[in-house]
């Protein structure tokens, strides 16, 4: 059977499956790599596997980022074993091709990998109630934790500068400077709310440069869709989407999950005065992610925790508003424009998270104490 997507008998070939494949689903809810669902009929019970097109235009060198994903993977896998838990639920393993490598380039010069499909989970695109919130931060802390002692020299930069914000601003000009999409003239209200936020973008590498934030291995693209939630018991039980773990700061993550779990509204909605950031969703975010990982988090950290919901945000805005202004060349989109709205709705909650910085950071604090008692 050949779908266009991909050629099943070609992939078969090169990996051990069990059972009798018959059909697949997509499960794309990433604007980067193409996700799908391989179902085999294996002695009358479904077996699911997930098989991923590396995005290699994003992901530039595959061997690279498979050894990094290897090895996090196995990490995590050998650290849940430790700990009496279930291997094939709460970790990622990667299938080996015959000849034994992590991927396989196919004859159109496409990249693939298989990783095993954890059965009964939920993701979430957008958070129900504030309890999933909780539920996430715990186990992205968890994930901090379980990484904590990963040697973090032997990590590539899967890729270079993904969160320097100084970096992304100096993309951000260059796109406006060549402007070869002939955009700029028409979103000169988003470059202005940026370029009036110029400084806030050395902040954190500031930090880091004077050695007051500690480098860790970081997730790095902490949305809430990449964490699987049990379906029983409703907890979060594994954290998926592990192409962008490298060396990182703790912010990033934290940050990067409240921008979008805490964002009333979704990512690319045009109407902008839906767009709030939630404060019951942030404090029971903080809870559970301090109650995982605050004993390993400097004081430093916990105090910039408010800061880097803004300024991820504004870093994701940065983002879409330069792949905008480049053509809409990097991120996937499902319509014309798609870039600018989810630049727009950025942007505005850059601003709803202004508005509440003050009770974000006292809110921060007596939750950290209460976790220190
Ligand atoms: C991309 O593919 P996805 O949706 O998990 C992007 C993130 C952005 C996010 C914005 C490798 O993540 O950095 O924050 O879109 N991933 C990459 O929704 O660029
Ligand atoms: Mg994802």
């Amino acid at each position: 059977m050949i779908s266009n997507l991909f050629d099943i008998n070609e992939i078969m070939e090169h990996y051990s499956f069990k059972g009798e494949y018959y059909d697949f689903s997509t499960l794309n809810n990433g604007h980067i790599n193409n996700t799908y669902v391989l179902n085999f009929d294996y002695d009358g019970t479904q077996k699911c596997y997930i098989l991923q097109q590396i995005n290699v235009a994003v992901f530039k060198d595959p061997d690279v980022l498979m050894r990094n994903y290897v090895g996090v993977t196995e990490h995590i896998r050998k650290k849940v074993i430790e700990a009496g838990g279930n291997p094939k639920r709460e970790s990622i393993k990667v299938y080996m091709t015959k000849d034994n490598k992590p991927y396989y380039k196919d004859k159109d010069g496409r990249y693939w990998r298989v990783i095993n499909f954890v059965i009964n989970t939920v993701s979430y695109n957008f958070p129900d109630n504030p309890e999933i919130c909780r539920r996430a931060g715990k186990t992205f802390g968890n994930f901090q934790k379980l990484l904590a002692d990963y040697p973090a020299e032997t990590l590539a930069e899967t890729i270079p500068n993904f969160h320097n914000t100084v970096s992304r601003y100096a993309d951000f000009e260059a796109a406006l400077k060549a402007d070869v999409a002939g955009r700029a003239a028409s979103v000169q209200k988003e470059i202005d709310f940026v370029k009036n936020r110029k400084k806030d973008c050395s902040v954190l590498l500031d930090l880091l440069e004077k050695g007051e934030l500690p480098i860790r291995v970081t997730h790095n693209d902490t949305k809430l869709n990449n964490v699987l939630f049990d379906k029983k018991t409703g907890e979060g039980i594994c954290v998926v989407d592990l192409d962008t773990v490298m060396p990182g700061l703790s912010l990033y993550d934290f940050g990067d999950s409240l921008r979008f779990a805490g964002n009333t509204a979704d990512e690319d909605e045009k109407d902008l005065s839906k767009v709030k950031f939630n404060m019951a969703y942030y404090r029971s975010y903080t809870e559970g992610y301090l109650s995982a990982a605050g004993d390993s988090l400097t004081e430093t950290e916990v105090y910039y925790l408010p800061f880097s919901c803004k300024i991820m945000t504004l870093e994701c805005g940065i983002r879409f508003l330069t792949d905008y202004l480049n053509g809409d060349v990097y991120f996937r989109m499902s319509y014309p424009e798609q870039n600018l709205d989810r630049c727009r709705t950025q942007l505005k909650l850059v601003e709803e998270i202004e508005k509440l910085y003050v009770e974000m950071l006292s809110a921060t604090q007596s939750i950290y104490s209460n976790i220190k008692k």
